[in-house]
């Protein structure tokens, strides 16, 4: 079972990267492990040219958001963390699998639609090609499952697409690649978390929480604390109705407090019925905002503490990425060799065996 998954580099995560995304990659770390087999999760900062952006300030980022998976838990011992620029391979099968995937089905992808909508001056090809790198971070290490949050779905299917027509295309003996049999390329599955896949901003609950359209007190920072982290949950947007049954989980109908309860059983590793009945006393949502403040806060302060100690040490950081980035390096190239040899590319391996005969 190989587990990959990238992240960007927008330095402090929110709430929502934490619950959908970090937290399932250090258990997907520990579950790689125990099938013999690697976990690799990469700091996406090619990705973060896809908008405008500081150079200076994009390599800060990628340092604080380092150091934000190593205190939530990823252990460079036990898992491949690497930061995506130093592995070329990524951009290279990027190239390839561009040979495959419609540029018009890029065109109508919702985060391309979405974030050109919001850019003022340039809408980068970048933009419009940032799902194929993304398969390209996936495929490149024939990845059984990418753990990530729900509003990757539409990513993961055309990775998906992108590694059948791939294997389909170029190399039909070699098996289809589902469910991580044979294939060129495997296709992956996506592992969302069964509570938190899609945490909500505080302030306008029918919209994800994000960084982009980040709202000042809607969107919680994985190193918010104290006062900060206390008004953001005060001021959580609810609803009117009050008195027996007022708490309850139905998205719909009230997003706010649904939030509430999915960022409570999300916190606390329970159920939403486990955390609906946990409020039974309750007097009403203020009991409910400060119990998911509370449990919110007790996920949150060690990783707080821990990253207050790791991030200062940018040479430590480099170094685990490096030694990331080597290994991630060779697994790559193993793929590659073969995507270069199905797809009539570069030296073919009979001419290359015999040069190195020689
Ligand atoms: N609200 C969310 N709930 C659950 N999971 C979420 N993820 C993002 N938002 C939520 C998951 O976090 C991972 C990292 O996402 P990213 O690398 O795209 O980082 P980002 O740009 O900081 O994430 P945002 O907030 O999603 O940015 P916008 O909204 O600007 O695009 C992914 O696995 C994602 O699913």
């Amino acid at each position: 079972m190989r587990i990959f998954s990238g992240i960007q580099p927008t330095g402090i995560k929110h709430l929502g990267n934490y619950i959908g995304a970090i937290r399932q990659y250090v258990d997907g770390q520990e579950r790689a492990a125990a099938s013999g087999d690697d976990s690799l999760f990469c700091v996406v900062d090619l990705h973060a040219l896809t908008v405008a952006y500081d150079p200076a300030e994009l390599r800060d980022r990628v340092y604080d958001t380092t150091a934000i998976l190593l205190a939530a838990g990823l252990d460079p011992d036990k898992c491949i963390l690497f930061r995506q620029s130093d592995v070329r391979q990524h951009s290279e099968l990027t190239w390839m699998l561009s040979a495959v995937v419609p540029n018009g089905r890029l065109a109508r992808m919702h985060q391309f639609r979405d974030k050109s909508v919001a850019q003022r001056d340039l809408v980068s090809a970048g933009l419009l090609f940032y799902p194929v790198l993304m398969a390209a971070d996936v495929l490149a290490y024939r990845a059984d499952e990418v753990p990530v949050g729900e509003d990757q779905r539409e990513h993961l299917e055309l990775m998906r697409d992108a590694a059948r027509d791939v294997n389909k295309r170029f190399a039909p003996d070699l098996g289809s690649g589902e469910g991580g049999e044979g294939g060129l390329l495997i296709v992956p599955e996506q592992r969302t978390p069964e509570v938190g896949a899609r945490i909500m901003d505080l302030q306008e609950p029918t919209r994800k929480m994000s960084t982009s359209a980040a709202s000042p007190e809607g969107t919680v920072y994985v190193l918010d604390e104290g006062k900060a982290l206390e008004k953001k949950f005060k001021r959580a947007v609810t609803d009117s109705d009050s008195g027996e049954g007022s708490i309850r989980y139905a998205p719909k109908e009230k997003p706010g407090v649904s939030n509430l309860l999915e960022i409570l059983a999300a916190s606390r590793r329970t159920s939403i019925d486990e955390a609906v009945a946990s409020l039974a006393g309750a007097r009403g949502y203020g009991d409910l905002k400060m119990a998911t403040l509370a449990a919110v806060d007790e996920e949150l302060t060690p990783i707080r503490e821990r990253y207050a100690e790791l991030r200062p040490d940018v040479a430590a950081i480099e170094e685990a990425l490096a030694k990331g980035a080597a290994r991630a390096s060779e697994l790559a190239e193993e793929t590659m060799v073969d995507v270069r040899e199905a797809m009539g590319v570069g030296i073919p391996r009979a001419v290359q065996a015999k040069a190195s005969s020689r």
